[in-house]
């Protein structure tokens, strides 16, 4: 029997085929007999060996959710196995269900600017929604997901390793970042001390994170819940940030079209700051810093998976981890010309 056909579906499965355009699970739309749909998703082996660990995360959260959430399109819909269990281990990897969200698009970014500035109120309204959730009862499945030093001493040891003999062509790369990386573990050391609250968040705020709905084209339903972790609100309004406030594709080669587009930050600020509402003074003074040091992180994150040969992010060729941190170090540096030119600390360092 398919994996499918051992979750409580409607009725058997007829059809199963990929979908979506995520860079870490592999994604199935499963449409039933009764022409009901469904996805199933198996669970990277290299997100987290705790897989009982993640369920629980994601059903503790949609449970909340769906307790203050009246749209039941609203909330992620988990679908048990037959055995009432929240996955399948089977030899391929761990599996899981969802209820297919009904008359939804997944919309892909740059988007237009409303768009742009909806989904900061439904990223806004997620961690303000989980505020009274209690963050230590939530498991730190990926340990250290957005532990920014973490990420560099990462991409240290992929230097030194240097597994698919990359190295010696991108020390520009190298350089650009290995420069920075003091300045980009600012916002970790102020967690550490305490500083900055750590909050029930999202961590991975990318636009197609979110499911509008196709007649009203408001948002609907914040998905992709693996990541939802404790964890600094700088890092969820920064990622939507470097994903969603660019002028092109995360990889997209040519880096001439690689901007920040201030328009957007600012709509994106607004709408944040007015959906999640008890931002701390300190918090959203480092806005700012929020959206260079999540963007620092991701082209230490992509150099350190080209280095390695990428076994981590999908790709479609043997450039496109390199690429994709390319885009990412255009943009670290249009953020200190944009951002953050009146801050000391960024003054001096050559553009990439
Ligand atoms: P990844 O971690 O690989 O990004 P996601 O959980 O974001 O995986 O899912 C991949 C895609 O599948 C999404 O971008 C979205 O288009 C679609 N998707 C996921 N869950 C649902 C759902 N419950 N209903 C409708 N579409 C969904
Ligand atoms: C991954 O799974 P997806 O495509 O939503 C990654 C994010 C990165 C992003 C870069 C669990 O997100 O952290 O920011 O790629 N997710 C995980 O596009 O590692
Ligand atoms: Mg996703």
């Amino acid at each position: 029997m398919h994996t499918a056909g051992r979750f409580d579906l409607d009725s058997p499965a007829a059809e199963i085929k990929p979908y979506g355009s995520g860079h870490i699970n592999e994604t199935f739309l499963v449409t039933t007999r009764n022409n009901t749909r469904y996805i199933l998703q198996k669970i990277s082996p290299l997100l987290t060996d705790d897989a009982e660990g993640l369920m629980k995360n994601i059903r503790a959260i949609t449970d909340y959710l769906r307790a203050r959430i009246s749209d039941p399109r609203g909330v992620m819909p988990l679908i048990p196995s037959k055995d009432g269990r929240s996955f399948i281990p089977e030899a391929s990897g761990n599996w899981r269900m969802y209820g297919f969200i009904e008359n939804s698009v997944c919309l892909l970014p740059p988007q237009d600017d409303v768009i742009f500035y909806k989904s900061a109120l439904a990223f806004g309204r997620f961690v303000d929604m989980l505020s009274g959730f209690p963050a230590d009862s939530l498991l730190e499945t990926l340990p250290d997901f957005h532990n920014t030093p973490v990420r560099f001493e990462q991409l240290h040891r992929a230097i030194r390793a240097d597994a698919a003999g990359r190295k010696a062509s991108v020390t520009r790369e190298i350089d650009f970042l290995l420069e920075r990386e003091d300045e980009a573990g600012r916002l970790q050391r102020m967690r550490d001390s305490g500083e900055l609250p750590v909050r029930v968040t999202h961590n991975d705020t990318k636009l197609d994170n979110i499911l509008f709905d196709r007649d009203t084209m408001e948002p609907l339903c914040v998905i992709d819940l693996d990541t939802v972790m404790p964890g600094l609100v700088l890092y969820d309004f920064g990622d939507s940030i470097r994903s969603g406030a660019t002028t092109a594709a995360e990889d997209e080669r040519d880096l001439d079209k690689v901007s920040l587009d201030m328009r957007r930050y600012q709509l994106y600020q607004e709408g944040f700051a007015k959906a999640c509402k008890n931002l701390t003074p300190l918090e959203n003074e480092l806005l700012p810093a929020g959206a260079w040091t999540i963007t620092a992180e991701q082209a230490a994150r992509f150099l350190a998976d080209y280095l390695n040969g990428d076994p981590y992010y999908h790709t479609a060729y043997p450039e496109h981890n390199l690429v994709r941190c390319r885009t990412q170090i255009k943009l670290v540096s249009e953020m200190e010309r944009l951002l953050l030119r009146k801050d000391k600390a960024f003054y001096g360092h050559p553009s990439y």
